[in-house]
């Protein structure tokens, strides 16, 4: 019997875990009270992980589709060398450009899939590169790039030394943080109370972190009217902290001119927020000692989401609580993803548009929501074959019907992953990665944004099923079949053409050597590299803290100061108060639920995790069900503009009237059978993929706040769930 400190890499949150294993099983898994970060928290979903790697399910040798829509096993060999042979007749005869790549959210703690998927883009030059980000937070990486200089650029909450907290559409207490991955969140928020401070939590659902502190219930997908409302308040009543932005920032005399057009009972109808609710909450924000003003999902996936996370941003900088103790901070990866990817030239946003509908590149990539017409619509450049890395766009990707037929409708369709899914079972092949725990690592995503900075590097602690392979070794071997190798450094393409290929664990060992918190070989003592952390059981801290005091150093715009005056978010907040926000036909509003034991669509397969009587229930006010004859318990139609799914519904007054709340990503469909069995309805077969419907400064998918009518069925439905095409 063996213990090991490992992290967990199923979510943001990435915990100090430690695992027991015996005779190559892993046994138990229990919190690293020793973890700097994380310090002894973990939930169901860490601790429960190693089913994953039992699941008789899980896919354990590459699958070759027949013409019945059946698998049947292959070696590597006959999968690898068909798929190469089909991507080069490709390439011959359509070029580059018909060949796109995929990630989901997984590879953010798989760094070996990141580097090659990106790799893989960079030396097919496609513009067919799609991410899960594209789903999430393509918004982020706008604001980061025009207002800091950099897409990665992002600052996090000080939960720690703040007095004051408005929360925008986050819900932490089940999430357990994006976008700051700050150990045992909730506790670090409750504690703010306990200190005398406030957190007020803008949200449509009285949420699990809502219920903690105070609610404010806003209408989805109007967070920015009231964020540009309490801009107002500020600017017209003058609580701005004239000398931060004087020290901090260009272009502040810009937001006056922003504002000059909102009608804060405007503001008021939209959000459903008195209006001296909205000026108190101002007024409130700009007097707190130390604020953090954050959002996620909720902000981050409505319909003017990179406007929203831009007054997000605005709002901590006009207070002052940018770069200050207690207010929004930089954090200190030890693998430096700013500085290696503005070296590649990685980082970026417009520098070219999408083919079929002209929306902006962010990072190099292409929106997930534009793939189905980037395939179905002729013409050069046309997508053809697409090789995907642990996404299951088909389920998380908006008007998911789309987005089958479009699938189906590839030459090629290679997925890599663990299961056969709602969208790998629509591919050529299934080729089945090492899991987290069977390959080394370290959380590439997590690191970005600890709130105590530390590092790890962990080995493999099981042996994988012997017919599966690395993700990253994979993408090579593709790769290899179409004479590329899949990296945007030149070093590395020379080195190809000798002949010499560069395993990513030594491109990045020496990447973070010669970094920040590296040893430069040597010559810094304690300073990291991989050898050192794999070496070490658990993670290494590197402070207690963020540091504040550092935003020169942080940001990477020639002049160090933050840009606030940008053409595209006046821009974008004309487009939002011209936009009708009334649907008579389809009234409620819906936004997603997202659950404590679900990772997004991937664990809907561990039978603990679903044991419980969980299932997929649309939660609605009880006014609304008794406007529409709705019982509790009941199946209903629930229809958007563009689509229709059969769901139960579940009465509850933790939803404000008018808006309606579903889990996301049930309605399972492929050879997951537990996941099958839950049923449930696809929430993104009612969400639309037009490009008039997308974020337009990001491309970033309208997932929260879309127009939807609810009725009974008289008769109940046979079937859990109906999808758009079969
Ligand atoms: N348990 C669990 N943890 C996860 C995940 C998971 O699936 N399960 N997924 C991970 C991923 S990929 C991510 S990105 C993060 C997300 O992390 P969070 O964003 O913190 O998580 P969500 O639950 O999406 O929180 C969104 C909140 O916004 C509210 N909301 C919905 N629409 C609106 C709106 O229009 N306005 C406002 N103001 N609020 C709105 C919802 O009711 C919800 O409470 O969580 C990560 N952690
Ligand atoms: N309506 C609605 N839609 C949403 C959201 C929402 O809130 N509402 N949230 C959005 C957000 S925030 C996100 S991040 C996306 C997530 O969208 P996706 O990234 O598509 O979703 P996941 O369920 O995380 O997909 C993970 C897939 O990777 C596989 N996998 C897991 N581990 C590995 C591995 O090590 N290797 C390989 N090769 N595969 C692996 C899993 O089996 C699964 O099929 O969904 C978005 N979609
Ligand atoms: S919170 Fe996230 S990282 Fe922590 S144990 Fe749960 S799933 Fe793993
Ligand atoms: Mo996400």
């Amino acid at each position: 019997m063996t213990e090991h400190k490992i992290w967990c890499g199923v979510c943001e949150a990435t915990c100090g875990l430690v695992a027991t294993v015996e005779q190559e099983r892993i046994t138990k898994i229990r919190p690293d009270d020793t973890h700097p970060n994380s310090q002894g928290f973990a939930c169901p979903k860490g601790i429960l992980y190693p089913q994953v790697l039992e699941d008789p399910d899980r896919v354990r040798e590459p699958l070759q589709r027949q013409a019945d829509g059946s698998f049947v096993p292959v070696s590597w060999d006959v999968a690898l060398d068909d798929i190469g042979r089909r991507l080069r007749a490709s390439i011959a005869a359509h070029g580059r450009e018909s060949i796109g790549c995929a990630l989901g959210n997984p590879t953010g703690w798989n760094y070996g899939a990141f580097f090659g998927m990106f790799g893989m883009a960079a030396a097919l030059k496609t513009k067919h590169f799609f991410t899960a980000g594209s789903v999430d937070i393509n918004n982020y990486w706008v604001v980061g790039e025009l207002l800091y200089g950099h897409n990665l650029v992002n600052p996090m909450p000080d939960f720690d030394r703040a007095t004051f907290a408005l929360i925008v559409g986050a819900n932490p207490v089940v999430s357990h943080g994006s976008m700051a991955t700050i150990g045992n969140i909730r506790r670090r928020m409750t504690s703010i109370v306990e200190r005398g401070g406030r957190i007020v939590v803008v949200d449509p659902r009285r949420s699990e972190t809502a219920a903690l502190f105070e609610h404010v219930p806003v209408r989805p997908d109007s967070d920015a009217f009231l964020l540009v409302g309490m801009l107002k308040v500020i600017l017209d009543e003058g609580l701005q902290d004239d000398a931060a932005l004087a020290r901090q920032t260009t272009g502040a005399d810009a937001l006056a001119h922003l504002v000059a057009d909102v009608d804060l009972d405007v503001v008021a109808a939209e959000t459903g927020i008195a209006r001296a609710t909205v000026e108190q909450l101002a007024r409130d924000l700009a007097a707190a000692d130390a604020a953090v003003v954050y959002g996620r999902c909720g902000a981050s996936l409505s319909r003017f989401s990179t406007l929203t996370k831009y007054l997000l941003d605005v709002l901590g900088i006009v207070t002052g609580n940018l770069d200050r103790p207690g207010g929004m901070v930089f954090a200190d990866p030890f693998l430096d993803a700013e500085a290696f990817t503005k070296l590649f030239r990685v980082n970026g946003y417009d520098r070219w548009r999408t083919r079929v509908d002209g929306i902006p590149e962010v990072l190099g990539t292409s929106p997930l929501a534009t793939l189905p017409r980037e395939v179905l619509t002729p013409g050069r450049g046309q997508l053809r074959a697409l090789v995907a890395v642990s996404t299951n766009m088909a389920t998380t990707s908006p008007a998911s019907g789309e987005m089958e037929k479009a699938l189906g409708a590839l030459d090629l369709f290679v997925s890599l992953d663990p299961y056969i899914t709602e969208t790998s079972r629509l591919a050529d092949y299934i080729l089945p990665p090492k899991m987290l725990l069977e390959r080394e690592g370290f959380p590439l995503f997590g690191q970005l944004h600890y709130g105590v900075p530390n590092a790890s590097w962990t080995d493999a602690i099981v042996p994988a099923p012997e017919g599966v392979r690395d993700d990253w070794w994979v993408i090579d071997q593709i790769c290899k079949r179409m004479k590329l190798v899949p990296s945007p450094a030149p070093g590395a393409q020379l080195l190809g053409r000798l002949g010499v290929r560069i395993p990513p664990h030594v491109a990045v060992d020496m990447f973070m050597r010669i970094g920040r918190h590296g040893d430069w070989f040597g010559l810094r003592r304690g300073g990291l590299s991989r050898k050192k952390l794999l070496a070490h059981d658990g993670a290494i801290k590197l402070a207690d803290g963020n540091a504040t005091g550092v935003l020169r150093k942080k940001i990477h715009t020639k002049d160090r100061r933050v840009h606030l005056e940008h053409d595209v978010f006046a821009r974008e907040l004309r487009r939002l108060l011209a936009t009708p926000s009334a649907d008579a036909e389809h009234p409620l509003r819906l936004f997603t639920v997202r659950e404590l034991r679900s990772q997004n669509s991937w664990l809907h397969n561990v039978p603990k995790l679903m044991s419980g009587g969980r299932g997929c229930r649309l939660r609605i006010h009880p006014d609304d069900a008794a406007a529409r004859g709705i019982e509790d318990g009941a199946t209903i139609a629930l229809a958007s503009r563009w689509g229709r799914i059969e769901v139960e519904a579940k009465l509850t007054d933790e939803v404000m009237p008018g808006s309606v709340g579903l889990n996301q990503h049930w309605g399972h469909k492929g050879g997951w059978k537990t996941a099958v069995a839950a049923g449930g309805g696809r929430y993104n077969d009612l969400v639309p993929n037009d490009a008039a419907m997308l974020d337009a400064a990001s491309g970033n998918a309208w997932l929260n706040g879309i127009g939807v009518e609810a009725v009974p069925l008289a008769v109940p439905a046979p079937a859990p769930a109906v999808a758009a095409t079969a």
